[in-house]
């Protein structure tokens, strides 16, 4: 593997010291004995491996010092700590993170310098994290990056998936999958604490004994027990001594499960069964924004809720013994999502099953700590399983399921007496030929605050999906609009414009981002316009670069770059930009370019394995950029690319060189959205629908500062009666001429039908995501900012405008918020100097 192959800088000099300052020399002095004695390498060959690795470790030992010391603080303030529950945590890379957090950035590239090493190149040796889909997974990760720089006690439990988000190669124009083994190479960042072990249960049955006091007692026996191991990943605030933790569970298996097989004389065959357990943090599943209902994913569920649980009441009973009274005073849970909701009627079964609490006394507890944020309203994401495929796996919780159901039944005919359909539509299990748990009704009656992730998507969530719970619990209802950390998606990912913001207002933007108001005054001014200006075409350097490297294509930095990455999904609506791409292709085929300003339009995204529209898109955007590309009479007006793997790394070097951010979602549809935040902070403008957190940044930008096209989500939902896509073609020659192109098979010569379902879904008058409906208003918004590009003066007032306005979508906002409202903690400075 090349990673090991020598590099083209020499081994680093482990005898000779270059004279530094202090913090350099610590750095030089760890980094040789990690290399050479730790790594055991010498000089000759020098691997980008052991110098990445040398690096990682000298960066680590002071985040775990750190962490250690954050955790003692925790403590001796008996403060009250929230937990962070997500099946996804989408973290990136972390070395250039934890070097800008620890303040050592500036240290480690000039040690490194000295010793005839890249920063830079080692940097680039690491692995994504990818343990996640999109959106929800880095949320997770910017909030835990906000929590630990507010000094706010917060943990984020997840699971340690062997294989991250798979790997994307485009062969012939389609997706290829390839596993992403993202700890092949080890690694640096974790801490497995195999003292901290947990064990979770599965299968078996319950039996119920009256105990010698009287009482009654659930036992849950005969299970499969699954041991679950923790690994911790430090969480560092940004230069303030805080370290938080990130414990991600690794399922292995337990000894006496291979026992019984052992001693029935099949030793190999009992081995082999620890796959079974073991096979439970293997992989993601790669599905954004859809549920496939598989078993091993509710295995996964209830693995990382379970463990997650014991360990912290393993900690309160360390400390409190069995007295639960403050519990609910001193912790709290944020479910990420439905995925983690089984932690619902896990705590339950764990404070009365383990800890001997009557159902009153868990449930105060339960319902006073579980807090549940949503994440969609696509009905295809909402969680439901089969009563039956419950019951077998998990089978005590399911009766507990069952009984929270019940006395909850009795408070909704209480509510509407005499009404069943409510009864029927609220119940946390639904009827039906095969009865399914609905896990948001669960997460629901078992919170104390239900959000939504934007304005809009909080108030479509109580007007529809849980109007009845509403109806039923109004003060449950809240809105925290997301957010991105600056730190990774400003201050690291873009060197440029940060030396520049900071040189002109100051650093304080880098923990609080309102400050970059302060930047408006310099909209119109000429001198800081160039700089601005300059700043964007270095970075649009970079991203050329890029694209040359991955896709062969020549991206000219002067020319417009327009840009869409995101999960490949039918409701994100590529294909309308596809459809646009097409249109600018046939109007400089005919010689129509007045007013046409030189395009770039970069696409990237993956699609989920099984979602095969998703993946006729991909190839559809492939074949059109082919022949867009490869056209001499097109030349430099239009050029297109798929950018294959598209990752948080990626989007590091995609969000500064932006110029146009593409959020064109189905209104109603996008329930926040925060790719749109990074690409507005960088100064990028967006050309999006009135949906998710597009109208919030456009009330902040100002609608100048913004290309609104498409129908609202009432109108979508008003024009979907009647709605007749091949009326519209018909009646738009623009349309039509791309359609043509389409039918005629323009773009699929040697692949005829290739594109059939693609045709026919947006051409379907049930086409539920309305591409045609929009195309004539994006296309019009599309106008609008070509022209505004050739004006470079009034287009660089505008990108600066959208940077400082951008204030409102920090994490460090929406942290307060949930702190503020939901959480309630104290924030704790644990002092480390
Ligand atoms: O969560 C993001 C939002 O900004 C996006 O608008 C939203 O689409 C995204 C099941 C999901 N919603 N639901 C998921 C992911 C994985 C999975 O298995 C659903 N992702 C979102 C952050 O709020």
């Amino acid at each position: 593997s090349p990673r090991y192959a020598c590099t083209a800088s020499p081994a680093p000099d482990l005898y000779n010291t270059p004279k530094l300052g202090m913090e350099s020399a610590d750095l030089i002095r760890d980094f040789k004995r990690y290399y050479g004695t730790y790594l055991a390498q010498d000089k000759g060959c020098a691997s980008g491996h052991y110098l990445f690795t040398a690096l990682a470790f000298t960066l680590r030992d002071r985040l775990f010092n750190r962490m250690k010391h954050t955790k003692h603080t925790y403590a001796e303030s008996h403060c009250k700590q929230a937990y962070y529950l997500s099946m996804e945590f989408l973290m990136g890379r972390a070395m250039g993170n934890a070097a800008l957090n620890l303040g050592l950035d500036k240290e480690t590239e000039k040690a490194l310098h000295d010793l005839g090493l890249n920063f830079e190149e080692l940097i680039d040796m690491e692995h994504d994290a990818g343990l996640g889909n999109g959106g929800l997974g880095r949320l997770a990760a910017c909030f835990i990056d906000s929590c630990a720089t507010l000094q706010l006690p917060v943990t984020g439990y997840g699971l340690r998936y062997e294989y991250g988000m798979f790997k994307q190669s485009i062969k012939n124009g389609f997706q290829i999958e390839k596993p992403d083994h993202w700890l092949r190479d080890g690694n640096p960042w974790e801490l497995e604490r195999p003292e901290f072990t947990q064990r979770v249960k599965f299968g078996g049955h319950t039996e119920f004994h009256r105990e010698h006091d009287g009482e009654m007692r659930v036992y849950w026996v005969d299970t499969n027990d699954v041991l679950a191991v923790p690994y911790d990943m430090p969480v560092p605030g940004y230069q303030n001594g805080t370290v938080n933790k990130l414990r991600l569970w690794k399922a292995a298996a337990t000894d006496e499960f291979n026992l019984e097989d052992f001693n029935s004389g099949s030793y190999t065959e009992a081995v082999a069964a620890k796959n079974e357990a073991e096979n439970i943090s293997m992989v993601l599943y790669p599905n954004d924004a859809s549920e496939n209902g598989k078993e091993l994913r509710l295995r996964q569920q209830y693995f990382l809720a379970s463990a997650s649980l014991q360990d912290i009441l393993d900690y309160w009973v360390a400390n409190h013994g069995q007295n639960f009274d403050h519990f609910a005073d001193k912790n709290c849970f944020q479910l990420n999502d439905t995925h983690p909701t089984v932690a619902v009627a896990e705590l339950m079964r764990l404070l009365m099953d383990d800890h001997e609490l009557s159902w009153e006394q868990a449930w105060d507890i339960t319902s006073q700590t579980m807090a549940y944020t949503n994440h969609t309203l696509l009905p295809e994401a909402l969680e439901r399983w089969p009563v039956n495929m419950f019951g077998r796996l998990l089978p005590r919780i399911l009766e507990i399921i069952y009984e929270i159901n019940a006395r909850f039944l009795r408070e909704v005919a209480n509510h509407w007496p005499g009404d069943k359909k409510k009864l029927a539509s609220l119940s946390i299990i639904e009827e039906g030929p095969q009865q399914q748990v609905r896990m948001a009704h669960l997460a629901i009656v078992g919170s104390y605050s239900i959000n939504g992730v934007a304005a809009l998507h909080s108030e479509l969530l109580k007007k529809g999906l849980f109007h009845d719970f509403y109806q039923l619990w109004p003060h449950k209802f809240n809105n925290k609009t997301n957010g991105v950390t600056q730190r990774r998606w400003m201050a690291w990912c873009n060197p440029a414009l940060s030396e520049l913001v900071t040189e002109t207002i100051g650093d304080k933007w880098i923990t609080h981002l309102s400050e970059l108001k302060k930047l408006e005054p310099y909209a119109h001014d000429k001198t800081f316009q160039k700089k601005w200006h300059d700043a964007k075409l270095e970075n649009k350097k970079r991203l050329a670069d890029l694209v040359k490297e991955s896709c062969g294509v020549i991206f000219d930095p002067e020319a417009m770059f327009d840009i869409q990455v995101k999960r490949i999904h039918e409701y994100k609506r590529q294909l309308l930009n596809v459809l646009h791409v097409i249109h600018l292709y046939d109007r400089i085929k005919r010689g129509d370019t007045e007013g046409m300003t030189p395009r770039c339009v970069l696409f990237g995204g993956k699609a989920a394995p099984g979602y095969v529209m998703a993946k006729q898109i991909v190839k559809l955007i492939n074949n059109v950029a082919e022949l867009v590309n490869n056209d001499p009479e097109i030349g430099n007006w239009l050029k297109v690319v798929f950018l294959p793997n598209y990752q948080v790394s990626a989007m590091e070097v995609i969000c500064p060189a932006a110029d146009l951010s593409e959020q064109i979602s189905t209104a109603g549809k996008e329930a926040s959205g925060t790719g749109n935040m990074k690409f507005m902070m960088n100064g990028a403008i967006t050309i999006g629908t009135l949906d998710g957190a597009n109208i919030e940044i456009r009330e902040e930008a100002g609608d100048d500062n913004f290309f609104l096209f498409g129908l609202t989500e009432e109108e979508v939902v008003e024009a979907r009666h009647g709605y007749n896509p091949r009326f519209i073609i018909e009646n738009d020659p623009d349309l039509k001429r791309v359609v043509t192109l389409l039918e005629a098979g323009h773009f699929n010569q040697f692949e005829p039908g290739c594109f059939d379902d693609v045709i026919g879904a947006f051409t379907n008058p049930h086409d539920p995501w309305m591409t045609v409906a929009d195309f004539r208003s994006y296309v019009d918004a599309q106008q609008q900012a070509a022209e505004a590009y050739q004006d470079k003066e009034r287009w660089t007032a505008m990108s600066i405008i959208n940077s400082a306005n951008s204030g409102k979508f920090s994490t460090d906002r929406t942290m307060e918020e949930y702190n503020n409202e939901i959480w309630k903690l104290e924030k704790i400075n644990p002092s480390y100097d």
